[in-house]
């Protein structure tokens, strides 16, 4: 059998002290038949680092170079802690870039100085005051903030010194949408710690052409104009075997046309337990000319888009939430976990979704077949909802276009990197 030779990159930071040992390895490597790149970043701090790079080069013509040219690194929130020394290192200035809402960003920014007690938190009606926004209740924060040794919570607090380092937050929403909050954050500095937050979104959904036909796509194709309720509660999601029975009774009884994205485990975690029908037999047979199940990965932005689709049932990620806004759907928010409760909220204040509190903090953990059914006809009537969610579209299209809102901003970052 033939083994392949590993590709290796090493990735020095500045001085010659972090150089020289990393290119030594590098050649040591190269010398033991791996393939070697060495990642440098340019400018280099000293000339004295640049010329070394190259007669090294020149001498180890094996080995490849991958140069990076850079002028800011943009670093996702979670890695902000870990990326901000590179950065230094580096004499680069660093942008977050937020995947949450407003909202869960000052949480995130201001969470070490809560000192959450879980005393404090058997009470779900006790209050969070962050300076400068609306009291939080403590059932909307992510339940595993409330669980000093989740890994969520370390990542937060990691993450959150690290904030103050950098040089603004570019955030996936826009200023008509959640102008207050915005508002006091950049203007009244409310939570200090913070950089200046800026809206740069809805990013645009890229469209990648489906190779091949999937079964939902001509199922859509023939269905009524905003006929269909499209339910998903994200990747991470798997519900519990008695709450997609009552989802089955409420979905039935409501009586729309349904698109059910259905994850039985957790798609990024390849997990093949419980292959076996969630739905139960009956649902499938009675429902089949009312719905389409989707199992695995489809294309949520394309379903979205798809005129046949009248609402959202969703977990509101906020991947989901832009997304909704993007495409002027309403949505019937059931926040799950993570900053899903601090991001129905900011639906319901946009006025394109409803969300009812209760269904997280159900009794038994589980909402009624009923329960479902009322609301989706809600959610699938409400001429107002509809009106907000059009709204909501035409706003979002408006920051993105040439002048808008997060048009203008996202201009200003670059024009100020290219100086
Ligand atoms: Br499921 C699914 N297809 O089948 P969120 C999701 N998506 O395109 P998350 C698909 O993945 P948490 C599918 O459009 C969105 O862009 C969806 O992000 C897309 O929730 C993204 O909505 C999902 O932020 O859960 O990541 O599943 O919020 O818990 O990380």
């Amino acid at each position: 059998s033939t083994t392949q030779s590993p590709h290796i990159a090493l990735f020095p930071s500045a001085g010659m002290g972090h150089l020289m040992p990393l290119l030594r390895l590098a050649a040591m490597l190269a010398k033991r038949n791996c393939i070697v790149t060495v990642i440098t970043a340019h400018p280099t701090v000293s000339t004295a680092e640049s010329d070394h790079i190259a007669s090294f080069l020149r001498h180890n013509p094996e080995i490849n170079h991958l140069k990076l040219h850079l002028t800011p690194m943009f670093v996702d929130m979670f890695l902000v802690a870990k990326t901000v020394p590179i950065a230094k290192d580096l004499h680069l200035p660093i942008y977050v870039v937020s995947t949450s809402s407003v909202e869960f960003v000052s949480l995130m920014a201001y969470f070490p100085v809560i000192q959450l007690k879980s005393t404090e938190f058997n009470n779900a009606s006790t209050e969070i005051k962050i300076p400068g926004l609306p009291p939080m209740a403590v059932s909307s924060l992510p339940p595993a903030l409330l669980d000093p040794s989740h890994l969520f919570t370390s990542i937060i607090i990691m993450n959150s010194q690290a904030l103050s380092e950098a040089e603004g937050i570019l955030m996936n929403t826009f200023e008509w949408f959640q102008a207050s909050t915005l508002g006091t954050l950049n203007k009244e500095r409310a939570v200090a710690s913070l950089p200046p937050i800026l809206p740069v979104g809805p990013l645009e959904p890229y469209h990648i052409p489906p190779d091949g036909d999937h079964h939902y796509r001509s199922w859509l194709e023939n269905q009524p104009s905003e006929s269909v309720v499209y339910i998903s509660f994200g990747s991470r999601t798997a519900m519990s075997w008695d709450q997609v029975r009552e989802l089955e009774k409420g979905l039935e009884k409501a009586g729309w046309r349904f698109c059910w994205n259905l994850k039985t485990s957790k798609v990024d975690k390849d997990d093949h337990e419980g292959e076996k029908d969630i739905l139960s037999d009956f649902f499938v047979e009675r429902t089949k000319n009312k719905g389409v199940i989707i199992r695995g990965w489809a294309d949520q932005q394309e379903i979205l888009a798809h005129p046949a689709i009248g609402g959202f049932v969703s977990h509101c990620g906020w991947n989901s939430v832009t997304e909704a806004a993007w495409q002027g759907v309403p949505v019937l928010a059931w926040p799950q976990h993570g900053d899903q409760r601090l991001n129905a909220k900011v639906v319901e204040d946009a006025g394109f979704g409803l969300w009812e509190r209760d269904w997280d903090w159900g009794v038994d953990g589980i909402v009624k077949g009923e329960e479902i059914e009322r609301k989706i006809v809600e959610l699938m009537t409400d001429e107002k909802l509809r009106e907000g969610a059009k709204k909501v579209r035409e706003e979002a299209r408006k920051a993105v276009e040439s002048g808008g809102s997060s048009d203008r901003v996202i201009r200003d970052v670059i024009n100020s990197l290219s100086l």
